[in-house]
């Protein structure tokens, strides 16, 4: 993980440098994490999506990683920072997700997923309103082997994705990270590619975005992340960032992304 960090922070050093005339969420000693923090609960708003995209896609060490990070360079815990700047149950995901608390193991309760499964349906679908917190203990909690054979018990238990649940029952930031731990749980890179979509297409593009996860997933999991952008829009990441961006930006983020 040591090492790691610093293969990201030196990354990020460089992209830094290069990209000086760019504001970005990059920072020279904390990497794209502890810095994408800061942006995230600073300022006029709180950035909420840069957030969410972090904690929703980390593993717990890299989420203790940030922490410390984030507290040696900012003097306060990041969640201090994150409990003053937002509010209710999305702040209750934000600070279980930042306690790194998520079962890393591979065992599948079986009985344990048909009830958990059972649980998010009743708290849902099956009633009127919606009992959140239901949500946030199972997808905050659970380990992503178990969590997927959960979603599977959802559709036969409520014949819906829970994806599509979780859009009907929720909305605003909670339905948004809710979204984000689910399709991270199923994949990772499309999630990714996906962001990395909509980050791009229609008028303008969402610099922060673009950036933050092209740099830091450049050296994890690009390769993945490339194939599923093929699969999902038919078009290369490669030849999507070029034909959205220019001048030395661009040359700087197709080097990230790699060859076609
Ligand atoms: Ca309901």
């Amino acid at each position: 993980m040591a090492v790691q960090v610093k293969q990201e922070s030196k990354l990020s050093v460089n992209v830094t440098h290069r990209v000086a005339s760019y504001k970005c969420p990059v920072s020279k000693n904390g990497g794209v994490w502890g810095k994408g923090g800061v942006w995230s609960v600073k300022g006029a708003g709180t950035e909420e999506a840069c957030l969410i995209d972090i904690l929703a896609s980390r593993t717990n060490a890299e989420i203790n990683a940030i922490n410390a990070i984030y507290k040696k360079e900012y003097g306060k815990t990041l969640e201090d920072a994150v409990s003053g700047d937002t509010s209710g149950m999305f702040k209750r995901v934000l600070v279980s997700l930042l306690t790194a608390g998520r079962d890393e193991g591979d065992k599948v309760d079986d009985a344990q997923a048909v009830q958990d499964a059972k649980d998010i349906y009743e708290a849902g679908e099956a009633r009127w309103g919606t009992d959140e917190v239901k949500f946030l203990t199972v997808l905050c909690v659970r380990n992503r082997k178990h969590l997927l054979k959960v979603f599977d018990e959802y559709q036969k238990i409520s014949g819906k994705d829970i994806e599509e649940s979780i859009k009907r029952e929720i909305s605003g930031c909670l339905e948004d990270v809710f979204l984000a731990i689910v399709k991270c749980m199923k994949s990772k890179p499309a999630f990714f590619a996906e962001r990395l979509y909509k980050s791009m297409k229609g008028l303008g593009t969402t610099d922060s975005v673009l950036i933050r996860i092209m740099v830091s997933r450049a050296e994890i999991d690009m390769l993945d992340i490339k194939a599923e952008f093929q699969k999902m829009y038919k078009k290369s990441l490669h030849s999507f960032i070029k034909g959205d961006t220019s001048g030395d930006y661009r040359k700087i983020l197709l080097e990230l992304c790699g060859g076609e």
